[in-house]
């Protein structure tokens, strides 16, 4: 498997809580590394436009609402197999449900405010990528 990229998000419940070193050292412990970063305030319609594919679901206006509530971190992940390791790394979307070790079993409080997002394909990686990041922004 060559070298992928993956997008990741710590989400506002991580820099709430001033998290957002201690999942960076998870990220880069499992081999990941963040060659983009950029701390920002999501607006409403650009969590509409990621969480797109939710939008009829019942916690669409929750998740548009967590996800505005405070800053965020974006960033790019590259290494060996990147997508499905980081998924592995994050643990399952229910933190009650994830692995020990794993980001959200570490450190999430709930299935809504779950600490992370990573893409869970290639394809959406490039697609969330481009959402948030010019070529010129990462330095591999
Ligand atoms: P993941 O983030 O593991 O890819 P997903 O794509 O199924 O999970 O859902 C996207 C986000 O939506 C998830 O990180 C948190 C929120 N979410 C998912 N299921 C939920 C639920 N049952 N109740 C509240 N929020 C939920
Ligand atoms: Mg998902």
């Amino acid at each position: 498997m060559a070298t992928e990229r993956t997008f990741s998000i710590l989400k506002p419940d991580a820099t709430r809580r001033n998290l957002t070193g201690a999942v960076n050292a998870v990220i880069e412990e499992a081999g990941l590394r963040i060659v983009a970063q950029r701390r920002i305030r999501m607006t409403k319609e650009q969590a509409e436009k990621f969480y797109e594919v939710h939008k009829e679901r019942p916690f669409f206006g929750e998740l548009v609402s967590f996800m505005t509530s405070g800053p965020v971190v974006v960033q790019v992940l590259e290494g060996e197999n990147a997508v499905a390791k980081y998924r592995e790394v994050m643990g399952a979307t229910n933190p009650a449900q994830a692995a020990e070790g794993t980001i959200r079993k570490r450190f999430a409080e709930s299935v809504g405010e779950n600490t992370v997002h990573g893409s869970d394909s290639a394809e959406n990686a490039k697609i969330e990528i481009a959402q948030f990041f010019k070529d010129s922004d990462i330095a591999a």
